[in-house]
């Protein structure tokens, strides 16, 4: 490799990489701009658990200090969670090289895990729910970076489908124009976030970790550059069926438009008003549907692995 990023690995996932352990790359936005604290921490802690009982080990991962820190220890991960959003800078490909030079701190969205997950040499990641076609992307042109970075970086990125509050069949088009493989888990449709079903049939299936692991191991082979995404539905009991959550998000959605929310801040302008909007019934979702997403990756990054 021709780079010299500053990496830090935590001495956890050092001993792993040394050691040729499955790792699974987490992301840190949705610490500090995607859930409240204390709740954020708390599904921070757990998504580590549940890749450590499943056989891999997690590397958490955000800027501090001039460096990307991969893999945080828990007094690190306190005070990420406990950090106000406007207090960490919400890292993409366009500004975490910056964040870096400043020394400043910063949380990872998926396009910029990706890259530094690649960077480290870590082939697995988890998350909630990528990016994607913001509604009215036809005159605003929002389209988050995360598509572009999963055409781009080798990484196989484990989420509930694209968040419900984007527009989905768009999104879903742009990942094909992309060349992005979009991989549905064990279901013929997309999953929609917090909802199994999206109406939308998968291009792709795949219903074992190895067939995966294989998928990508072969992309590598072809030298075709990018990811794969596998959209991994949320477990039935903490589903909120789309009939419920749709006019949540079509409220929430008309409340962002009306106060002029753009640019970074719509994503989690809609997480909040949706969270207040169901009661907290969102966030429990939204939980789980991570949990869900770390024990599918460890079980591929096992079979990363065992290849
Ligand atoms: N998954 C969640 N909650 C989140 C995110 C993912 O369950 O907040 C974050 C990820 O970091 C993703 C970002 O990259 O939301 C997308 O933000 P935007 O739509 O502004 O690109």
């Amino acid at each position: 490799m021709t780079h010299d990023a500053p990496l830090s690995f935590s001495p956890e996932v050092d001993t792993a990489r040394q050691a040729g352990q499955p790792i699974v790359a987490l992301e840190s936005t949705i610490i500090t701009h995607g859930m409240p604290f204390p709740q954020n921490l708390e599904m921070a802690r757990r998504v580590e658990a549940t890749i450590r009982d499943a056989g891999a080990v997690p590397a958490t991962i955000a800027a501090m200090g001039g460096r990307i820190h991969v893999g945080l220890a828990d007094d690190a991960l306190q005070a990420l969670a406990q950090t106000p959003p406007e207090q960490a800078m919400k890292l993409s490909r366009a500004d975490l090289a910056v964040c870096l030079a400043q020394g400043r701190t910063g949380a990872t969205t998926v396009a910029a895990t990706m890259i530094c997950a690649h960077l480290a040499g870590i082939r697995v990641f988890a998350t909630g729910g990528i990016g994607g076609v913001h509604r009215g992307a036809e005159t605003s042109f929002d389209i988050s970076a995360d598509l572009q970075e999963l055409a781009r970086t080798p990484v196989t990125v484990v989420a509930a489908g694209a968040k419900a509050i984007l527009d989905l069949p768009k999104t879903w088009e742009v990942l094909e124009t992309l060349g992005v493989p979009v991989i549905a888990y064990g279901q013929d449709e997309l999953p929609a976030f917090w909802s199994r079903d999206s109406g939308i049939a998968a291009p792709l299936r795949m219903d074992s970790p190895a067939q995966i692991a294989a998928a990508a191991a072969m992309r590598a082979r072809l030298g075709v550059s990018g990811g794969q995404l596998v959209a991994n539905p949320i477990p039935p009991e903490a589903e909120i069926p789309r009939a419920e959550i749709t006019p949540v998000i079509e409220q929430a959605l008309a409340e962002a438009e009306a106060q002029g929310i753009a640019a970074k801040s719509v994503t989690p302008f809609l997480l909040q008003r949706i969270f207040q909007l169901t009661g907290g019934r969102s966030l429990e979702s939204n939980i789980a549907l991570v949990l869900n997403n770390a024990r599918l990756a460890a079980a591929i990054s096992v079979a990363m692995t065992q290849a």
